[in-house]
């Protein structure tokens, strides 16, 4: 089956359903009854540790990453402090994308160094600094592309390659791409992590997180740690993600389509400086983005000329796109990095990434490009007055 007909089909087969439904039912049950004690540890036994609408959120979600395996949580966090928690200890060494969401950051600089995990930052644009940062207790190496905010690429064919010459596993956050772009387990990724509230839920309803993987031994300590630690999806978030993610192809298409429009229309303004999308042949990984993703993605960052004022001035003025934190969703949304979303990582080091005061960021939505633009237009008049 291609994309979209997993995508609407699989984990929820009329056969599979007691009554024959198209859609999964919610299960809020959260323990099931046995007729004896012999049954005590068969099929679905407390909700935590298998629920069967999560199982079909968790079946799709495999299916979309061409993954065996599929895992729900609570939120995307949940889903990396779960990967982390069940595959690494005291004095493992991680080697991380230096430009990441400001919550991963916050999650490994915060949380796991208290525990003895340590981190290394590089630019993983060029594959030799990861090699160059490899040490005796290196055990993962984290990517993000494209990257939150900046939309750097890292070539995850080419970062496995040096990781897996040392077993290090490859952990890839394929937020930003969505699986209809991009699938890094085929491109030699082990573990593929999604927010799932983004793009996959993709209506800004839902806080989940996805984890999607090959490897029977990695998978087992995953759902072990699913359920030892419990930061699972709800019933009703999982059945709210599955209704998302039946339209995703369709989304995406629009998504980039007016994301691309934006793009050209911003670098051409100007009083913009620079604008960072993979999709404009002026991006400097151009053609790793054609070569690796199958479509650029609705993400797109962008200076203006001046400073923090004038960003502040730009997004304030909007109509149509809500100056909020998030991304994915079908709505337009606008925010400031420094001040929003990467607010928990240090001004020196989101300035050495090339996170600026006045960085906008902006998650292009699928209203009509014509009312998007008409509305960014607001905000370059709200700047030049
Ligand atoms: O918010 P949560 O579902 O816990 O997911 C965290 C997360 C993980 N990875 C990436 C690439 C992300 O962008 C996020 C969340 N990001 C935002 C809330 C944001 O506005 O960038």
């Amino acid at each position: 089956m291609r994309f979209s007909t997993k995508a609407i089909h699989v984990g929820e087969e009329p056969e599979g359903m007691q009554h024959g439904d198209v859609v999964s039912p919610i299960h809020l049950s959260t323990t099931f009854a046995k007729r004896s004690i012999e049954e005590v540890e068969e099929g679905y036994v407390y909700s935590r540790t298998g629920n069967p609408t999560r199982d079909a959120l968790e079946r799709k979600l495999a299916a979309l990453e061409n993954a065996e395996y599929g895992l729900a949580f609570s939120s995307g966090l949940a889903a990396e402090s779960t990967i982390l928690l069940a595959l690494l200890k005291k004095g493992d060494h991680i080697i991380a994308f230096d430009d990441l969401y400001g919550g991963t950051k916050r999650l490994f600089n915060q949380v796991m160094e208290r525990f003895g995990i340590e981190f290394t930052y590089v630019d993983a644009r060029e594959p030799e600094n990861v090699r160059n940062a490899i040490r005796e207790n290196t055990r993962m190496v984290w990517l993000e592309t494209p990257t939150n905010p900046l939309l750097k690429l890292a070539d995850i064919r080419a970062v496995a390659e040096i990781a897996h010459e040392r077993d290090i596993i490859v952990v890839v956050d394929n937020t930003f791409a969505s699986p209809y772009f991009q699938n890094p387990l085929d491109l030699g990724a082990d573990i593929v992590l999604h927010s799932v509230t983004k793009y996959l839920g993709g209506h800004s309803d839902v806080v989940g997180g996805a984890v999607m993987v090959n490897d029977d031994e990695i998978y087992e300590r995953l759902k072990f740690h699913q359920n030892a630690v419990g930061a699972i999806l709800s019933p009703f978030d999982s059945w709210l993600v599955m209704r998302g993610i039946k339209t995703l192809a369709v989304r995406m298409e629009r998504h980039e389509r007016n994301a691309m429009r934006i793009a050209r229309y911003l670098e051409e303004h100007p009083l913009v400086e620079r604008v960072y999308y993979p999709g404009l042949p002026s991006h400097p990984q151009h053609e790793l983005a054609k070569r690796q993703m199958k479509g650029f993605g609705g993400m797109l960052s962008f200076e203006l000329k001046g400073g923090l004022e004038e960003a502040i001035k730009f997004v304030e003025s909007l109509e149509i796109f809500a100056l909020a934190e998030s991304l994915g969703g079908v709505e337009s949304l606008i925010e400031l990095p420094a001040i929003m979303t990467h607010a928990s990582v240090p001004k020196d080091e989101r300035e050495k990434v090339g996170i600026r005061d006045s960085l906008i960021r902006v998650s292009v939505g699928i209203e009509d490009v014509e009312d998007l633009i008409e509305d960014l237009e607001k905000g370059f008049e709200a700047v030049r007055a």
